[in-house]
């Protein structure tokens, strides 16, 4: 007999919010897409393989986390990743991330970046709870990494990373220019991690030469000029190859976010990206007041900054200065001094010793339910500009839209996230309102969250990718399999037409300079 049933999956109830609107729609899913968006309440009969009642909660396209590092090798100091592909996607898909863009990184001994890619390929084939893809870490920009980046499109990758820090990473100016117009050439986004290594270096010596080396003078190391003036010699760089778009990751700092806003006012084609740690860690509390090892948990490039630079970070947030809110998950254990923050301890630096803490915490579950408690508060960030940092703008960023980021009919995979009934509704679950972040509810494997004892308001109830709900809170948790997350190929940037001006603009020039 053939099959009469209509949809594989109906959401009923629900309240949806894309990056432009809300409203309660019924949604229909048939394989891995949305079918339809119907009237509330209009689906609730319809013939369906399995139905969930949203009962007032909001749905949304599932989040969109385009900076993680998983399974890496030690760049960032002395660890290495705790994550795996598979630890990392399970704890994604349990915080409502539905796609994440990882890194392969080319370190500085390897010449070819496709080598690189394809040992981030085999790491990550059939061990993803949540689909993927992968930026290129370019950590030696010689001839044959710059040669090999007009391929990289075709292998459905069209973004990459460089940094201005990091012993085994930093790129020389001129290095940073040739990665620029090579990336320019290709229509690939070139991703910058803006520190002043070499100052950074020398404030390291002298703070070491006082004796000055336990976890909190790791801010001391890092002050927030460092970012400002590397962000300011990135966006001058990018000028000078004919205005090529760039992405400024882990925006911290007060000076970099001004300059980054007037690069934009100026109609240039910078991005920026922040991260949690800026919105709710402070150095105060994170870095500076815990005891002995402790503020190891909280050591990240860049550092959490002060009250002030928050609440800068959260304005730039909620007027587009940054176009994205990603994790930047970077996990290390804390009670490890094989691969984790204690590597750094040893006879002669009891406290450990800042400048090798691995840098890095981990977040990628944690993003969407901190971040989504705060749009209950005015003064923080309205719902539709939640879904478009940490989802949307994610997908147009990285040319994933609107498969990923978006609910289109016909268009976009059934990538959901369903959310509990908002604080003060009737529909909402006793016990929701302690809900206090430990890690032992997390998914990752690292034994410590830097959000630990965090209050928030709501949580992912359910978590669908492509038509298939991979995390059920209520039920069984984890229910997607290892496996199911599929590579991404992805196309081009299609925000703010990036490209399109690129390609008015013509080639870069030297004679027109
Ligand atoms: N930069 C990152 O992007 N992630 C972790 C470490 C760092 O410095
Ligand atoms: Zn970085
Ligand atoms: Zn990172």
């Amino acid at each position: 007999m053939a099959d009469s049933t209509v949809y594989d999956l109906v959401i009923t109830n629900g309240v949806c919010v894309t990056a432009s609107d809300i409203a309660a729609y019924d949604i229909g899913i048939r394989g891995e897409k949305i079918a339809l968006l119907a009237p509330s309440g209009s689906l609730a009969t319809a013939s369906t393989k399995r139905l969930i009642d949203a009962e007032g909660g909001y749905v949304m396209p599932g989040g969109v986390d385009c900076h993680v590092h998983l399974q890496e090798p030690s760049m960032f100091g002395k660890g290495s990743s705790a994550d795996s592909f598979e630890t990392g996607t399970r704890s994604a898909i349990a915080g409502g991330t539905t796609t994440l863009v990882a890194f392969a990184p080319q370190q500085r001994t390897e010449p070819s970046l496709l080598s690189a890619l394809d040992v981030a390929h085999s790491l990550a084939r059939d061990n993803c709870y949540c689909d993927y893809g992968f930026h290129l870490l370019v950590g030696n920009a010689g001839d044959q990494a710059l040669s090999e980046i007009s391929s990289l499109p075709s292998r459905g990758i069209t973004s990459l990373k460089i940094y201005m820090t990091y012993e085994a990473l930093q790129l020389r100016d001129h290095e940073i220019l040739s990665v620029l117009a090579e990336a320019r050439a290709n229509k690939v986004l070139t991703m910058i991690h803006a520190e002043n290594g070499d100052v950074l270096t020398w404030l390291t010596e002298r703070l070491e030469k006082r004796g000055l080396v336990a976890p909190r003078y790791h801010a001391h190391s890092r002050p927030q000029l460092l970012e400002d003036e590397a962000t300011n010699r990135a966006i001058a760089l990018a000028t000078l190859v004919a205005q090529t778009p760039i992405l400024l990751v882990h925006i911290s700092d007060t000076g970099a976010t001004k300059r980054i806003r007037e690069a934009q006012t100026r109609g240039q084609p910078v991005f920026a990206e922040t991260c949690p740690q800026y919105l709710f860690l402070t150095r105060e509390e994170h870095l500076d007041a815990p005891h002995g090892f402790e503020a190891a948990k909280h050591v990240c490039s860049p550092p959490p900054r002060d009250a002030a630079a928050q609440a800068v970070i959260w304005t730039g947030l909620r007027n587009g200065t940054f176009a994205v809110l990603s994790s930047d998950h970077c996990p290390f254990n804390f009670d490890d001094d094989v691969t984790g923050k204690k590597t750094c301890i040893s006879e002669e630096f009891p406290v450990g010793r800042f400048r090798h803490i691995p840098n890095g915490l981990p977040g990628v579950e944690t993003r969407l339910p901190l971040t989504f408690s705060a749009t209950d508060r005015r003064d923080k960030l309205p719902l539709t500009k939640f879904v478009e940092v940490t989802s949307t703008n994610a997908a147009k960023l990285y040319g994933l839209y609107p498969k990923k980021g978006a609910m289109m009919p016909g268009m976009s995979d059934a990538d959901l996230v369903v959310w509990y009934p908002n604080v003060g509704s009737p529909k909402r679950p006793a016990g929701l309102d302690d809900l206090t972040i430990t890690n032992s509810m997390l998914h990752h494997d690292v034994d410590y969250t830097p959000y630990e004892g965090k209050r928030v308001t709501n949580w992912p109830r359910y978590t669908v990718l492509r038509g298939k709900v991979v995390w059920d809170r209520d039920g069984e948790g984890i229910v997607g399999g290892k496996g199911y997350g599929q590579f991404i190929e992805r196309e081009a940037s299609v925000l703010n037409d990036i490209w399109q001006r690129v390609e008015e603009d013509g080639p870069f020039d030297e004679d027109k300079l």
